[in-house]
This record gives structure tokens, sequence and C-alpha cells, in this order.
């Protein structure tokens, strides 16, 4: 048996999700496909399925603090990625942690809002803490597009807008912005990552149906490339790809009618 010191992880802040679709189960699949080793501090935690949300309950705030020093003072994480914060608090002492932390480890923050049918997982509060505590020391943000026009009081109708919206996001401080899920009309999905100097678009063919997860998926993959030292827009490639991999396996669940990822190890592009 060999055992081998370990010189890179990646760490989710995130709530855990008991039907595996998203959260923290999805991240830690994530980062398992992109060979990357993963640590969770967790920050809620969800009852729920395909069918909706039961049940979440919140981790205390001294819980998540106790978690944060567990794994900082002994895991090499390379990079971090957060989604589902429960508490103000809870986001204003993490915001003080994470200070301290960033920008020598590069941060991913998505702004976990509204889940693709619309049910919201956070409220006014809790975004308006993460724009404030959180924003400014991401290297990237990775928004979709109701989260966008909910943090930027307006909505997006088209490309022109999604980038006025990305444009506005980048003056909250993050190094940049990933902002997902343009489609207007019903040609390819389009996604934008603006950074300080550059412009870059992807587009990807939009996938029948209602999928569970893809959010989380996608900022751990962006995530998972960082740790490994991959450049922001080359990150966010692979990620869009892993993703529409998953996509591809997706599976059908029993009684809902969300799809669920089909994360499989050993992705590499
Ligand atoms: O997809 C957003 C999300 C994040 N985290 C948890 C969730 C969800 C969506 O349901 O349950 C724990």
């Amino acid at each position: 048996m060999q055992t081998s010191v370990i010189e890179r992880s990646v760490l989710t802040i995130a709530g855990s999700d008991s039907c595996g679709g998203s959260g923290i189960q999805a991240d830690m699949n994530t980062f398992a496909a992109f060979g990357v080793y993963g640590a969770s501090v967790i920050t809620a935690v969800t009852a729920r399925n395909t069918v909706g949300i039961q049940a979440v309950e919140p981790v205390s705030d001294r819980m998540i603090v106790d978690q944060m020093e567990s794994v900082m003072e002994d895991l090499p994480i390379c990079a971090i990625k957060t989604g589902m914060l429960p508490s103000v608090a809870g986001i204003a002492v993490l915001g003080e942690i994470l200070g301290q932390l960033t920008p020598r480890i590069p941060m991913v923050v998505d702004p976990v809002v509204i889940e693709p049918k619309g049910k919201e997982l956070a409220g006014d509060t809790i975004l308006e803490a993460v724009r404030n505590h959180l924003f400014p020391l991401a290297t990237v943000i990775t928004p979709n597009r109701e989260e966008a026009e909910v943090l930027t009081g307006k909505s997006i109708n088209s490309m022109e807008e999604m980038e006025v919206a990305a444009r506005k996001l980048l003056e909250l401080g993050p190094g940049a912005v990933f902002l997902k899920g343009g489609q207007f009309g019903s040609g390819d999905i389009i996604d934008i990552l603006l950074t300080r100097n550059e412009l870059f678009t992807f587009s990807h063919p939009a996938f029948k149906g209602r999928f569970h997860g893809t959010g989380c998926a996608l900022s751990s993959a962006v995530a998972a490339g960082l740790a490994m030292g991959r450049a922001l827009p080359e990150a966010v490639e692979d990620a869009v790809e892993y993703v529409q991999e998953c996509l591809r396996n997706s599976l059908a669940p029993v009684k809902g009618r969300v799809g669920l990822l089909g994360h499989r190890t050993g992705f590499s592009r």
C-alpha cells in the first residue's frame, strides 16, 4: 500500500443536500471527478429531494468557525468555493477568516439565491451580506441570470443586458464575474466571463428539462481548476465542459421532475 503526501486540496463551504444533487455532495463529486482532494465546511443541512425542499437547519456560526479552523490547520487548501450560507452573522465571521486567506488562496463565490425552479434558498439580507463581505474577496463570482437580476435590481433580457449586469457586478469588488445562463430565443446558452480587462463568452447547447445542482458543480469545477493552477478562463472553460458531460450522463429521479447530474470520475481535457 502506498501513501503519498497530499499536495493540493480544495475546500467547499456550503450546505448539505440530502438527495446528493447539489450543495456539498455535488461539490465533493466534482472535486473527485477533477482528481483533487476535497474538504468541506457544512453551513446548513437541508432535507430535500428532487421534488422540493422539505426542511433547512442552519449549522451554528461557532461550528462553522470550528470546521474552518480544523480544515485550515491541517490541509493544503489551494482554492475555496462558497455556496449556500444561511446566516448574516455567519457570513460576517466567515468574511473575516476568508479575508486572511484570500487572495493567496483563490476563492469562487457562488451567490446561491434561487435554484432554477425559482425557490429561494437565501433571503435578501443573506445576499446583501454575501455581496458586502465575500464579493470583494472573490477571485470570481458565479451568479446565474436570476441571481444577477436580484443583485443588480434589473431584469436581463438580452446579451447586451447580460454584459451590463456583469460590469455592474464587477464594480462590487470581485476579480471577475462569470454570469451564466444567457438564453434569449431558442439557440444555445451563452455564459460570459468578465475579468478586469477581458470578456470571454462560452456557448453550449441547452439540455431539455430542468436539472438539479448545475450551479454547484460549475462553481466547484472552477475551484478545482484554480486549485490545480489553471488560469481562470481555462478553469471556466473546463468547468462548462464538465457540467455538459454531467448533463449528457444525467439521471432521472423516481418522483421529482428535476434531473440529477451524472458525475463521473476521471474527467480530463
Ligand atoms: O443549487 C443551489 C443549492 C445549493 N446548496 C444546497 C441546495 C441547493 C439547491 O437546492 O439544496 C444545499
